[in-house]
């Protein structure tokens, strides 16, 4: 078997590589050599066929006008995106000259950013580790996503482990909490679906009327940041009225008394007050979980990103363990499946490059913080040169006005490889034109199922592209490292990702392969905790000096009386955008149309904001400018600031994470995009229609 030569006419198996827990097979249709038409793969269980629309869309973005097809070389001021074309000789050439020179003093002032652009092994971090490693360069702690609750979730069950996607179907109960799949898990939706069509109810947490939330039976509208309040009150009405499973708890968990001790403190009516809802929709939602079998709930990262994200996620992990929902296959709980996979890290990253180095690690959570620090002989050395890669961090890293101020420092060298010259790629002094899915080789697990998918390119890079392990390679040559790791070829590095437990055989001739998963992980206990259970308790959190229990950890901003900010805002994603991936692509665009902050006609009233009239969203860390839509999306006092627009396609040139902050969570180091308070101001009335 070797790299296969691109046919000219043929249908090409791959899988999607964007930061979806649903980590799709497609099926690319080529013609002449051209990609005519992405769709999901029919055999693939877990696609059934079908794909959202920002994917079947994807040979608008592939061989979109604005794609990069050579790279570019900085002419103007930072920040305005001004480039003329060089040849790659030349910018490999004067990029590899300026990491020697930063080297030579310091490998360490050297970060790379990089996060799920594509989440795939190979383009992802195998040639970029290996770079980075024998570079020397500092560390990036990758957390601006799920490290919160993962955190918890490892804490309490033993690692990013769950029910299987496939046996909700068979739910008689499905607590949604914290997530909109409608948007962002449609196959995931599409099994609550048939469950629903057998009887299940559907149960749905978020303080957003989601798309989602109208399809369910019950919607509880909490505050953001309560969740563990919630859970704590219906494990009081689980004690209440007896509806634990003594045996699986007596057998497989760990700190039951301690546990109960601290549940019993929240009443209906406290954690009523707290989540700002109606205590009969906790008692109403606790005897369902309490007397239903079949009880499944899918938590998802909407509910971490705030300060005590680590510690709800543990508080909700609790629940399948007290009734032994996780005895049936279609009871217990997913957050993420991702430690199913076994990627083979050490061949793929090769950390022995360190040798005996150990570079400091930097949060990507806090990129405006560490590109402004001027350095320090317990922080470090200052920052000169950031190498981005399969990120936007100008959009999606919080306290945007302290990453832009970074960015626009002049005396930071700035690589950014890129489809496309988004808000990250206008400050950088090269950009380099990186290929899509549709060009490179991959291989991958998922975070919503326990399949392994491999990709095949499709079609020839676009323009002058190149894979992200080949501009590395081609930097590492540049280097003058000569280990024979920087030669592999990108076929071979997904056989060294995917290691020897996989079957390559059956992966390369069907397209996927499912990892070989218990169908009810833990219907008999055997939690990978270190005492094998259910952790109520956790002593490795106590001996970091940490409460070994969960807790309601209450938000970092929360309003006050007399609170210049006195509207939370939440800013979850926007269906047909991937955090800020495809807002450039047109027919996309053109659904979401604009920058919308949607709020309640009781928060609306007073500000004297209708429907349609230009708002000010702004706090004591900046303003953005958007559309407001009075709603019942939204619920009194808390504002959606919805998806990641692209900053320069914003009113003012901001986008909602202008008002987010730095701070972290409470585990996991995590970002709090959603405990985040602003005020809202009318600005213009939109034109009156008569
Ligand atoms: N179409 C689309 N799909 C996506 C993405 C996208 O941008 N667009 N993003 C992808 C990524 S990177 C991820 S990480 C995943 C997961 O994405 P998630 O971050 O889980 O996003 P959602 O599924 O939209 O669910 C978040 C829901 O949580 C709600 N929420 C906000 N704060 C709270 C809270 O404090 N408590 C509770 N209970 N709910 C809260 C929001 O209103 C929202 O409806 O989705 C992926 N899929
Ligand atoms: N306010 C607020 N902010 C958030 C969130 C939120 O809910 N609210 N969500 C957060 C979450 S969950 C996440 S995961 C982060 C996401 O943050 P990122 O991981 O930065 O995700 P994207 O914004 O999709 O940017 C990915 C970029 O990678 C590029 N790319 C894709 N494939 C490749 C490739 O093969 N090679 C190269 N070189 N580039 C490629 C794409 O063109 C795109 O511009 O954002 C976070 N930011
Ligand atoms: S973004 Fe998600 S739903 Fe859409 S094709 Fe990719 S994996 Fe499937
Ligand atoms: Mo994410």
């Amino acid at each position: 078997m070797t790299d296969s030569v691109l046919e000219l006419n043929a249908v090409v198996r791959g899988l999607c590589p964007h930061d979806c827990p649903d980590t799709c097979a497609l099926l690319t249709t080529v013609e002449n050599g051209r990609a005519v038409k992405v769709q999901g793969n029919p055999d693939h269980k877990h696609t059934q066929g079908v794909l959202c629309t920002k994917v079947s869309r994807y040979t608008e973005r592939t061989y979109s006008a604005e794609r990069i097809n050579q790279p570019l070389k900085r002419v103007g001021p930072k920040g305005l995106g001004q480039f003329e074309p060089v040849t790659w000789d030349e910018a490999i050439a004067d990029i590899a000259a300026k990491l020697k020179v930063i080297a030579a003093d310091n490998p360490e002032a050297i970060l790379p950013y990089s996060y799920a652009g594509t989440m795939g092994w190979v383009q992802g971090e195998s040639m970029a580790s290996r770079f980075f490693h024998k570079l020397g360069a500092s560390f990036l702690d990758r957390t601006i996503c799920a490290s919160a609750g993962g955190e918890g979730l490892n804490y309490t069950l033993g690692g990013r482990l769950g029910m299987r996607a496939e046996f909700f179907e068979e739910s008689q109960l499905i607590v949604i909490w914290g997530s909109n799949p409608i948007t962002s898990n449609v196959h995931f939706w599409r099994r609550a679906q048939v469950a629903k069509r057998h009887g299940a109810k559907l149960i749905c947490i978020d303080p957003r009327y989601s798309e989602t939330a109208e399809k369910c039976h019950v919607h509880l509208p909490i505050r953001p940041g309560t969740d563990a309040a919630l859970a704590f009150a219906i494990m009081r009405e689980l004690v209440v009225h007896d509806w634990l499973d003594h045996a699986y708890i007596d057998q497989y968990t760990l700190g039951w008394e301690d546990l109960k001790a601290r549940a019993m403190t929240w009443t209906l009516a406290r954690a009523a007050a707290v989540c700002g809802i109606d205590e009969n929709l906790i008692r109403d939602l606790a005897k369902d979980w309490g007397t239903t079998a079949k009880a499944a709930i899918r938590l998802n990262y909407g509910m971490q990103r705030v300060k005590g994200g680590g510690n709800a996620v543990r508080a909700v992990a609790c629940l399948p363990a007290l009734t032994g929902a996780w005895r049936d296959r279609a009871g217990g709980l997913l957050m993420s499946s991702s430690s199913s996979f076994k990627a083979n890290k050490a061949a793929l990253y090769r950390p022995d490059l360190l040798g005996p180095r150990r570079p400091r690690m930097l949060n990507m959570s806090t990129l405006g913080n560490d590109l402004n620090h001027p350095g320090s002989p317990t922080w470090g050395p200052q920052v000169k040169a950031l190498l981005v890669y399969n990120s936007n961090p100008m959009a999606v890293a919080p306290d945007s006005s302290q990453v832009a101020k970074g960015f626009a420092r002049e005396d930071l060298f700035t690589v950014v490889m890129e489809h496309f010259l988004t808000d990250t790629a206008d400050y950088a002094d090269y950009v380099l034109p990186a290929t899509t899915q549709l060009e490179h080789w991959d291989v991958q697990g998922s975070y919503g199922h326990t399949d392994l998918l491999l990709n095949r390119p499709a079609i020839a890079p676009v323009g002058q592209a190149l894979p992200n392990t080949e501009i590395f390679r081609r930097l590492a040559k540049a280097m003058a490292y000569t280990e024979p790791c920087f030669e592999e070829d990108d076929l071979s590095l997904c056989r060294t990702a995917v290691g020897q437990e996989v079957d390559f055989e059956v992966l390369w001739t069907q397209g996927f392969v499912a990892m070989p998963v218990p169908e009810a992980p833990f219907a008999e206990g055997g939690f990978p905790t270190p005492s094998g259970r259910c952790e109520f308790v956790s002593e490795r959190l106590a001996a970091m000096g940490l409460d070994p229990l969960p807790d309601h950890v209450a938000n970092y901003e929360v309003p006050v009386s007399g609170d210049p900010y006195p509207l939370a805002m939440i800013s979850p994603p926007a269906r047909h955008f991937l955090n800020s991936s495809f807002v450039n692509v047109a027919s996309l665009r053109a659904i979401e149309k604009e920058p919308l902050l949607e709020i309640s006609a009781e928060d609306a009233a007073p500000r004297g904001i209708a429907s349609g009239d230009t708002v000010k969203v702004f706090n004591g860390r900046g303003e953005y400018h958007c559309k407001a839509e009075v709603t019942s999306r939204a619920r009194a006092g808390v504002v959606n600031g919805l998806g990641i627009w692209w900053r320069k396609l914003g009113l003012n040139g901001t986008n909602v994470n202008e008002l987010t902050s730095q701070l972290l969570t409470d585990l996991g180091r995590a970002p709090v995009f959603y405990d985040c308070q602003v005020e809202v101001a009318l600005m213009e009335k939109a034109e009156q229609h008569v």
